[in-house]
């Protein structure tokens, strides 16, 4: 083979996946699949693999969203999974909260992950000192607060009760597009940083004056995510959650910027040698025309998995091509991988691996002797594990540039 590619991982050593990987449950899972493998008992190897991405990918994630009636709560909780406000899955905006009761609206492609709409605080039925309690909090990873003109006296109560019982909280100024909207405004003065530097003092000020100590606030627009701090607030939840929870908050935020889909790949990325032992082992079958054995099954879902968590599904697809007002097909045409915008079914699949198995087995029983030592499984397995792990690889590597494309386009529109 000539030089390597270099969207081709050249070992399934964990090392790649950086402070994760120190992670002790990821060790001992690899630990414990290597002695299986060692002990020449594949099915062990596999259903621990089977095991660990479940429990990693059904780790629950409860976000709270609270703050005062009509701040912009359900509209950010929408945009945050990604879902216009006439969506039918989409929480009603512009609705009077009255008898409200706190409500969880699941992530549309990762139903582990719910964003809770609130009731706001100090209402009758929801009185500042019992707020908690009623809501039960303890069940939420952390809170957003929304305010959207400056932060009251109800708010800086509720901080302080949120923080009382230990749970992260972070504040979100909304509608940022309507402040420097009527910011007042001379062409030669006006200073968009400036403005926004003032209305994010004007909130810490409001807060602390009303004893909260330190807040983070965010300012942003629900309309336009990509715009101003949601990033920042994105960053900031990853880094403060625990380390096993942030792998799930990553894959369910909205595919706004390369560094998220960047982000993405690199999740989908560590779990990899899982699913190609998966496929390459138990349920492995000999496929005409393909000289591996595998589990097409798996690959099917792994694929699908990579359009829902990219936005290359066919849904998103005509959603880009409509804001975009590019029709689908030139949407398509600027995509590298067959399988964008389509259902995955088994025939692409095999279709996908037939095209590129002669240059991936010749590069697999290159690389293949690499993978043998470290979980010495016979070389049948090994060329099938080995063929699937790259296969899978590169076509992570060209959706995520895909995504990229697809981001590049829809945000040079706004
Ligand atoms: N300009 C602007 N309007 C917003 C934004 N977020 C929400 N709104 C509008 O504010 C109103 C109340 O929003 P909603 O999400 O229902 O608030 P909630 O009562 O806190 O859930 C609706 O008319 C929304 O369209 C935003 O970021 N920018
Ligand atoms: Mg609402």
């Amino acid at each position: 083979m000539g030089s390597k590619n270099s969207s081709c991982p050249p070992t399934v050593s964990t090392s790649s996946r950086g402070p994760d990987l120190k992670n002790a449950k990821e060790s001992k899972v690899a630990e414990d699949i290597k002695k299986a493998i060692e002990n020449n008992n594949f099915s062990l190897a596999a259903s621990i693999s089977q095991k660990y991405l479940e429990d990693t990918n059904n780790i629950p994630l409860n976000i709270a969203v609270t703050g005062q009636s009509g701040v912009g709560k359900s509209t950010f909780l929408n945009a945050f999974r990604g879902i216009d406000n006439t969506d039918e899955r989409a929480a009603p905006t512009g609705e009077v909260e009255t008898t409200m009761k706190p409500k969880a609206y699941p992530h549309p492609t990762y139903p582990n992950v719910a964003l809770w709409d609130l009731p706001g605080i100090g209402t009758p039925r929801y009185p500042a000192d019992q707020y908690m309690k009623l809501v039960e909090f303890e069940k939420f990873d952390f809170f957003i607060l929304v305010s959207d003109i400056r932060f009251n006296e109800n708010d800086a109560k509720l901080a302080k009760e949120i923080k009382k019982m230990g749970k992260k909280l972070y504040f979100v100024r909304s509608k940022i597009d309507n402040s420097l909207r009527v910011a007042p405004r001379s062409p030669k003065e006006y200073d968009e940083e400036k403005t926004l530097q003032e209305i994010r003092e004007y909130c810490i000020r409001a807060l602390e004056g009303q004893g909260v100590a330190s807040p983070q606030v965010f300012l942003m627009s629900s309309f336009d995510l990509h715009l101003y701090e949601f990033r920042a607030l994105q960053d900031t939840m990853e880094r403060e959650l625990p380390s096993h929870k942030r792998d799930v908050l990553i894959l369910a935020l909205p595919n706004i910027c390369k560094s998220t889909i960047n982000k993405k790949k690199e999740v989908f990325r560590s779990q990899i040698w899982h699913y190609a032992l998966l496929s390459a082992t138990v349920a492995a079958v000999p496929i005409p025309g393909i000289s591996i054995v595998f589990d097409v099954g798996i690959l099917v879902k792994v694929l699908q998995d990579y359009l829902f968590g990219f936005g290359l599904d066919k849904m998103s697809l005509e959603k880009c091509s409509s804001a975009t007002n590019t029709p689908l097909d030139e949407l398509r045409a600027m995509l590298n991988c067959i399988c964008c915008g389509k259902d995955v079914t088994k025939e692409l699949v095999l279709l996908m691996l037939k095209s590129a198995t002669v240059a991936l087995i010749g590069l697999a029983a290159e690389e293949g002797s690499r993978f043998i030592p470290f979980i010495g499984i016979p070389i049948a397995a090994a060329l099938s594990f080995t063929t699937i792990y790259m296969f899978l690889s590169s076509n992570l590597n060209e959706l995520s540039v895909d995504a990229e494309n697809i981001v590049t386009k829809a945000l040079a529109i706004k």
